[in-house]
């Protein structure tokens, strides 16, 4: 790798640029890299060790948890503990926010919101996963046990933003609001190295991912652009290519890199959407925006919804700039729920 840069090397620089930065930003993202290597070792070796599968427990969803969605929990959340930067972290895993009460983590500026395993019910099946994490500056007093409103920050908020992909390779992607920059984990060293500096999504694209198995209660702007994507009009390169994984960082960074749309709308069995605002759609939505494209729940720019609550859902548009106004185009054009 020609410009072999490490994550830690890129950090730093990129800290330079802000001479006031004090640091810590720079080793919050250090002790996020840090989890991610553990959470990294464990994934691969999942099949070998008694590691896969059901605790036979819910989360606040009513979701089963896997054994590696409690193991990343607890990994990323102990990362935070241990350094000075965090005074809290909100959780897919965890009913409500961990505040950290030790002097050291009071006096901490940050909070992060995290989805420590997105996708984890792919696992067993060996299918990539995730962890999606984002980072805000608390509104509570400094020195404080932090607050509520510590975490309902809309995304227009995020000091920062990034996802783990455990995939055929391993990388760190992340976005302090200067860019959206991909690391490659390379086990043999132990470090990520940069890979994909400045990532830009096309604002054109040809793939669109979302569970069609739902298509019978999707709203009907929703209906009318899954048809869209499947009319042939070669001079518009229609048919789509249609591609969902069922992890949504995985479909992201591939959408990402090539170009398409992922879709959550509404559905019968999540009339709000399945994702959730503050751990999964406003990172992921900050990210897409520094890449380029956008993200919207169908109508408004997710970053600009003001959070009411922890585990809150929406509906979630996210991609290329053009295909992402054609679909909230047809939602607005047929309005109808379903
Ligand atoms: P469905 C995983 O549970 C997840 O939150 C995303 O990673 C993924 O895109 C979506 O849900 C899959 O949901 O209902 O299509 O299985």
């Amino acid at each position: 790798m020609p410009n072999m840069k490490t994550l830690g090397e890129f950090i730093v620089e990129k800290q330079n640029d802000f001479p006031h930065a004090s640091g810590d930003l720079s080793s919050l993202l250090g002790s996020i890299k840090l989890a991610a290597k553990i959470v990294n070792r464990e994934i691969n070796k999942a099949g070998l060790v008694d590691i896969t599968g059901a605790v036979g427990s819910e989360n606040v969803q009513g979701e089963e948890q896997q054994k590696l969605d409690l193991y990343a929990n607890d990994k990323f959340k102990a990362a935070m503990e241990a350094r000075d930067q965090v005074c809290g972290v909100a959780s897919e895993e965890e009913d409500e926010a961990v505040t950290f009460n030790k002097d050291l983590n009071r006096n901490a500026k940050y909070v992060i919101l995290m989805d420590p395993l997105d996708g984890s019910s792919n696992i067993d099946v060996n299918v990539s996963v995730g962890t999606i994490f984002s980072i805000y500056r608390r509104v509570s007093p400094i020195g404080t046990t932090p607050t509520q409103e510590d975490f309902l920050q809309p995304g227009n908020q995020q000091v920062a933003a990034g996802y783990v992909i455990y995939g055929s390779s391993t990388m760190l992607v992340y976005t302090t609001g200067n860019g959206i920059h991909g690391f490659t984990y390379d086990p043999s060293l132990g470090v990520f190295c940069l890979s994909h500096e400045s990532m830009q999504i096309p604002e054109d694209g040809q793939i669109y991912s979302i569970n069609e198995g739902n298509y019978i209660r999707f709203p009907q702007g929703v209906k009318k652009y899954i048809k869209f994507c499947q009319e042939d009009v070669p001079a518009d390169n229609r048919p789509y290519t249609s591609r969902y994984i069922g992890s949504l960082v995985s479909d992201f960074h591939r959408n990402l890199l090539k170009g398409g749309i992922y879709m959550y709308p509404s559905t019968a069995m999540y009339p709000n959407g399945k994702l959730r605002l503050l751990y999964e759609c406003n990172p992921m939505a900050f990210l897409m925006e520094q890449a380029g494209g956008i993200a919207s729940d169908g109508k408004n720019r997710i970053l600009d919804i003001i959070p009411t609550e922890l585990h809150q859902r929406v509906p979630f548009f996210v991609g290329s700039t053009n295909m992402v106004k054609q679909v909230e185009s047809f939602i607005e054009e047929y309005p109808e729920q379903y």
